[in-house]
């Protein structure tokens, strides 16, 4: 008998919290950690487990052999009103080991007491090698149908709708390092296509360090911490990473992609994705061309500023993962356009002079436009973090017919490590029966028993041919949809441990990419360079990569080698005469706000009408407002989400003041060392420092009210980027134009052109 309450009491219990909390907090402000909003007595009526938050997803409850099953996501989580044993037996205590007396010892026999000790015990799994650290989240992918000539690929037809879960992550640090830490971001994409799954496994770069995958181990053994200290974490900023790349200058090209804003994203939802290699696709005709895919953001490419990067890794290392997820939540859901570059399946398979095979270089969009062919949308966060984003298993080689792979001798040794990494990571060779990984087509594989089997096979006959399972499974004839191997013909040659001549240009793109910046972003580039190579110990390491940006640029080399306190080397190679491209500079044009943050600072003598009617605009806008006040609760009937001791700048994109802030009565230097100002009778230092901050960064700033003299006690009155009205509205209004841009440039004139 199941005496556990009915769906009914679980409802109930929502809504008495729900109504408890009513008026005080918002739900329009994302973040709440569980579906309802917890009372301040334990619970003690039994009652189903909540339902997940309206906003998360989880893996649609497929067989391991990618049947459906008809239940409800939820039907794989807890499940019941009482605690149990693992094995179903309702329990009456979890808080006390059974003893021999109140004073002990522990008895052997305390089955509970073992399993849940054990089981935590083992609650850990090898962290991935590299990208450890990373975020997940569910959405759809919808195909304009664009891609129907080039490939027979069932989901990129016109219309088609296609399950997806994307993992976004660093490449070095640990699974607990900051978000924000220069580094290249992984953006991988699972496909759940009904003829298997696809795994777009890209990067925020469109380039790699390396030209061969035989390399792999020694770049990130180079970039990871020395092996001796184990420091510096998730950084390059030290003499290995500097090493490798000065002497393997083949890395040149990807390591100022690093340098660069790239290096550094704004959000996940502001980053492109790029598959580097380039890949064959194949249509129905048997027909090929040649690809590279492209994730093209609808919010633009944008970045942190470097001390903004710096400030978040201490005041919320977890930033891109909380701006997803509370983007998600709060419905501005992050897209992106899937495009291709699409060339001739040439037997040289190059385009315009640019070997397609190699990795470290681009295809100019200039030359080969992005063609867009289907539209991502993630609208659903996981349900939980360890079954879904960390046990997600991406590979290359999971590919559905009609996308095939090249000779690119990097994408060859991913599509060995992928699945041999994973035998380790996930405990054996059933990593594709996990939840999140079961394919949303049916699988008839012959692979069988092995650690961690949840299918139930049955039949005797795992091998072909037979006849003992009636010849099952059957191999797919040319008219039922079979992958295609491409017969590419592979010319006569010896075999040889070499590359082709054409990789051995390491300079001209790296030029390339230098020229199509904007000034500020070269100013941020040779910001990078000279901090990083700053943080080096030696300096021959130092000597060694100079000589590298002197053979892409003199006037970058020569920034540096000033910063550095060295005399800057002449070129050893001819510089490049090569065309800049424009569509890779991310400054110069605008972009929607969807999901940014309006920190907005008021204390209750400011306009609260005024506030009331920015925050529904705010909302209105796809935007978040986050209150910031003397003290937390409430302002007014305004509900408090930070206060000047817990807010800070790095968490907005724009900063509002609608009050004259003068100091709180917690403004102590003694208590905080931010509340500690030469002159601060007036306004409170805090307040004054996310003004300084904000406008150092290049954000825009908005005052009305008593929120004007912030301004002029801050001495920013005045200058590009500030705005001043007679009403909240008018300000929000003249901000938002500014956040268009993402920052206010003109603020700092560059002295590089
Ligand atoms: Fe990876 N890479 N990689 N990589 N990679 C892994 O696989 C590897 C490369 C990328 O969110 C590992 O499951 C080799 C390029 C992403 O789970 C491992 C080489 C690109 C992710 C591995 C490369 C990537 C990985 C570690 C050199 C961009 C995270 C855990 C040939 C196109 C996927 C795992 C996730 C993860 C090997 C180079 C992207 C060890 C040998 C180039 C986004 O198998």
């Amino acid at each position: 008998m199941d005496s556990s309450k009915p769906a009914k009491a679980v409802k109930d219990v929502v809504e008495a919290a729900a109504e408890k909390v009513a008026g005080v907090l918002t739900p329009d402000v994302p973040g709440a950690p569980g579906s309802a909003p917890p009372t301040v007595e334990e619970p003690t009526t039994p009652h189903d487990p909540l339902p997940p938050k309206a906003e998360q997803g989880a893996p649609e409850t497929r067989t391991p052999t990618g049947a459906k099953t008809g239940a409800p996501t939820t039907a794989n989580g807890q499940q019941g009103a009482f605690l149990t044993t693992s094995q179903g037996a309702r329990l009456r205590d979890t808080d006390h080991s059974l003893k021999a007396g109140p004073r002990g010892p522990i008895l052997l026999q305390d089955h509970h007491f073992r399993e849940k000790i054990t089981h935590f015990d083992h609650e850990r799994i090898p962290e991935r090698v590299v990208h450890a650290r990373g975020a997940g989240a569910h959405g759809l992918f919808t195909a304009y149908g664009t891609a129907e000539k080039v490939t027979k690929a069932g989901f990129l037809k016109k219309g088609r709708e296609t399950e997806v879960f994307v993992r976004f992550s660093t490449v070095l640090g640990s699974r607990g390092s900051a978000d924000t830490v220069r580094d290249t971001r992984g953006f991988a994409t699972k496909f759940y296509t009904d003829e298997g799954t696809f795994d777009l496994v890209a990067n925020n770069m469109p380039v790699f360090f390396i030209q061969d995958a035989i390399k792999f181990p020694d770049i990130i053994h180079a970039a990871k911490p020395h092996p001796d200290r184990e420091i510096p974490q998730a950084q390059s900023a030290h003499d290995t990473f500097w090493d490798f790349v000065s002497l393997h200058t083949e890395a040149q090209h990807h390591t100022m992609w690093n340098m660069s804003d790239r290096g550094i994203p704004r959000s996940y939802r502001t980053m492109e994705g790029f598959g580097v290699h380039t890949f064959r696709l194949v249509n129905a005709a048997g027909e090929t061309v040649l690809v590279k895919f492209h994730w093209k953001p609808k919010l633009g490419v944008h970045s942190l500023t470097w001390e903004e990067a710096q400030l978040l890794g201490g005041i919320d290392p977890d930033f891109h993962r909380r701006d997803l997820y509370d983007a998600i939540e709060a419905g501005a859901y992050p897209e992106w356009e899937l495009g291709i570059q699409v060339f001739p399946d040439t037997p040289e398979e190059t385009f315009a002079g640019i070997d397609l095979l190699d990795p470290t270089k681009i295809v100019p969009e200039e030359l080969a436009p992005v063609q867009p062919i289907g539209r991502l949308t993630l609208n659903r966060t996981p349900t939980n973090f360890f079954a879904e984003t960390e046990q997600v298993a991406f590979h290359l080689g999971h590919l559905p017919p009609g996308i095939d792979v090249t000779n690119d001798p990097l994408l060859q040794g991913r599509l060995f490590s992928y699945v041999d990494t994973q035998l380790t990571r996930l405990g054996g060779p059933n990593f594709s029966q996990i939840p999140i990984n079961r394919p949303h087509a049916p699988v008839n594989d012959m692979l069988r028993d092995g650690f961690h089997q949840h299918a139930v096979h049955a039949g005797v006959a795992p091998y072909r041919p037979n006849s003992l399972d009636g010849g099952n499974p059957f191999p797919a004839g040319d008219d039922e949809n079979a992958f295609v191997d491409v017969p590419v013909t592979v010319a006569e040659a010896p075999k040889v441990r070499a590359n082709p001549v054409s990789f051995d240009d390491h300079y001209s793109q790296v030029r390339l990419f230098w020229l199509s910046m904007s000034p500020v972003e070269k100013e941020h580039i040779i910001r990078a360079y000279t901090f990083e190579l700053g943080k080096c110990y030696h300096q021959a390491i130092k000597e060694r990569q100079l000589q590298s940006l002197a053979n892409i640029d003199p006037v970058l080399c020569a920034e540096i080698a000033t910063g550095l306190g060295l005399p800057a080397p002449q070129p050893t190679v001819p510089l490049a005469d090569v065309p800049p491209s424009p569509a890779l500079s991310q400054v110069g044009r605008e972009w929607p706000s969807d999901g940014r943050m309006v920190g907005i600072v008021v204390d209750p003598d400011a306009d609260l009408d005024g506030v009331g009617q920015v925050r529904r605009a705010v909302f209105a806008a796809g935007m978040v407002p986050l209150l910031i006040a003397p003290h937390g609760g409430l302002v007014g009937d305004l509900p408090v989400q930070r206060t000047f001791a817990t807010g800070r700048s790095v968490e907005f994109d724009v900063l509002l003041l609608a009050g004259a802030s003068a100091p709180a009565p917690d403004a102590i230097p003694a208590r905080e060392a931010t509340a500690g100002a030469a002159d601060s009778a007036a306004v409170d230092p805090r307040v004054l420092l996310m003004v300084e901050e904000c406008w150092r960064h290049a954000k825009a700033i908005g005052a009305w009210g008593g929120g004007v003299t912030v301004l002029e006690r801050a001495g920013v009155a005045g200058t590009p980027g500030v705005v001043t009205g007679d009403s909240g509205a008018e300000v929000f209004t003249a901000v938002q134009r500014l956040l268009a841009a993402h920052r206010v440039w003109e603020r700092f004139p560059a002295s590089v052109a």
